[in-house]
């Protein structure tokens, strides 16, 4: 007779089949296939599944009914916090024995929220390969996991793991079919993310990326022949279009010379990128090899048009890097995304500092400019959220101006500024940017979803 095998599920929330087209189905949960792709490698008797974000409520408990796992490991973000919490009372509900796991940025952020509003036995704090591993061996062993370093449980917080100090793995890709995914904005079809580093040299005051910043080194890079490697794997799958994913692709100039050397060496025909970039640390050097491997799309969360906020939100880039950066791409025909925030909020010595009115129109105009003058391709904006995992998160607590408009949803109460002024400047931005996408033909069938709903925000503004 043959044995039954332990069986794992991986899943997401199911956001359901009308998310596509939405940002939470552009591409399958990396973080899940790279803890997949790791440790079935050490687990050669372990099932490994993954229940994708397309999957609706229905879909998502109808397969954990069906695989009857041994683990059931869920993953999320702060903003998808009530479906994920949702999702797994509801599994619990079917009545299976199993042991439930969490991970992912919000578990690391707030493991008590998670653990006090769910019947979850684990969280999974930060990088999850080698936890999950261990986890897995010990629950098959049918030994304690109370005591496992990386995990928070109700009994005890064990503290964080150190990182893997090598990152050259794939993330199981072959248990994904592109064709589900698409995203917003791309030339070719099939598209994919790919992860070149981990985590990012900067700590911008607004940004919640808890799993990479609780402890050092802040970055990691894999090496410019394993991330070929798997650009070669991909392009053999079908993909053409390969969006370079990690938060900053130009953390280091030398190394990312490398990487494009490399890439140009696979020589793959018809193969297109696009990376995240920052403004600080752009030469024309690179930028021509950025423009020789084909990248075509750069994004960069230019975030202001005002020194004063770029200094006082951490940016470590000035106006100036921003300019000089658009104009090298355009130099060498690398379109760009620019991502702006609206009314963001900084303290310097104790005391909570915020951009005016005058500073966000001055952004706008900015942006404005850029289009005109095919600097930026592409804007998006966004109203400054203070989410829980960012150093705003803990000013905006400490302040007291954390807020929610039915508008503009999450945002912060700035002292003189009114809501509806706040209001009024998002509009213009979203305005901006409907009519920059319309023209650029960015509205495609894959995007009208989005679009319409964008114009409907802003009609009832
Ligand atoms: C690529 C990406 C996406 C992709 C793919 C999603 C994904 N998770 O791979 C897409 C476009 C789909 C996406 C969507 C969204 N994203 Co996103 N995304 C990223 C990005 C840039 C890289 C993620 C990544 O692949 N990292 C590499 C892997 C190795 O790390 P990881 O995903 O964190 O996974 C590790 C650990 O977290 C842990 N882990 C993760 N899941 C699980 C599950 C279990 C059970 C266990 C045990 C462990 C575990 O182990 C993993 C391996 O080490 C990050 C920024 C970043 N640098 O991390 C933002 C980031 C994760 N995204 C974020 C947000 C807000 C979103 C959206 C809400 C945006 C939106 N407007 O809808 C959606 C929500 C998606 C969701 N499912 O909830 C925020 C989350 C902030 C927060 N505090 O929650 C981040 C941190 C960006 C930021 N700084 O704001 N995203
Ligand atoms: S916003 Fe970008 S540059 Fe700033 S800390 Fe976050 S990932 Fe890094």
């Amino acid at each position: 007779m043959t044995q039954r095998k332990f069986k794992v599920v991986f899943a997401d929330p199911p956001f359901g089949r009308e998310s596509k087209g939405e940002a939470v189905t552009e591409s399958p949960n990396l973080g899940i296939l790279y803890i997949i792709g790791y440790a079935r490698q050490r687990l050669p008797d372990v099932e490994f599944f993954y229940l994708e974000p397309f999957l609706s409520m229905d879909e998502h408990l109808q397969k954990v009914s069906e695989i009857k796992p041994d683990v059931y490991a869920i993953s999320f973000t702060t903003p998808r916090r009530e479906l994920a919490l949702q999702t797994i009372n509801k599994v619990k509900a079917l009545g299976l024995s199993m042991v439930m796991v969490v991970g992912g940025a919000h578990p690391t952020i707030d493991p008590q929220d998670v653990l006090k509003n769910t019947p979850v036995d684990v969280c999974v704090m930060g990088e999850g390969e080698e936890t999950t591993t261990e986890l897995i061996q010990k629950i098959q062993a049918n030994e304690p996991i109370t005591e496992l370093l990386g995990t928070v449980n109700r009994q005890k917080n064990n503290g964080i793991r150190p990182l893997l100090k090598n990152i050259d793995f794939f993330p199981a890709w072959d248990l994904i079919d592109f064709e589900n995914y698409d995203v917003a904005v791309s030339r070719k079809r099939r598209m994919a993310y790919l992860l070149p580093i981990r985590g990012c040299p900067n700590y911008c005051t607004y940004c919640s990326n808890p799993v990479w910043k609780l402890e050092k080194p802040w970055v990691r890079q894999r090496s410019p022949k394993n991330i070929a490697e798997e650009i070669r794997y991909l392009y053999g799958r079908g993909i053409r279009e390969i969006y370079l994913r990690s938060d900053t692709f130009n953390v280091d100039i030398k190394w990312c010379l490398q990487v494009c050397d490399e890439i140009e060496k696979l020589n793959l025909k018809g193969m297109v990128f696009q990376c995240n970039l920052r403004a600080d640390k752009l030469n024309d050097e690179l930028a021509k090899r950025l423009h020789d491997i084909h990248v075509w799309l750069v994004h960069i969360g230019l975030e202001s048009a005002n020194d004063r906020v770029l200094k006082g939100i951490g940016k470590n880039a000035t106006q100036a890097d921003n300019i000089r950066t658009l104009e090298l791409l355009k130099k060498h025909h690398i379109k760009v995304y620019g991502f702006l925030m609206l009314y963001n909020a900084w303290e310097t010595n104790g005391k909570l500092e915020y951009e005016t009115p005058e500073e966000v129109q001055n952004t706008l105009n900015f942006a404005k400019n850029c289009l005109r003058d095919n600097l930026i391709e592409y804007i998006s904006w966004s109203i400054t959220n203070p989410l829980i995992g960012s150093k705003l998160h803990d000013i905006a607590q400490r302040h007291g101006i954390a807020a929610y408009n039915v508008k503009i949803g999450n945002c912060m109460q700035l002292p003189g500024i009114s809501e509806e002024q706040m209001v009024e400047h998002v509009k213009q931005g979203m305005i901006l940017q409907l009519l920059n996408g319309i023209q650029k033909g960015m509205i495609t069938k894959k995007s009208y979803k989005r679009a319409a709903q964008k114009a409907v925000k802003i009609l009832n503004m």
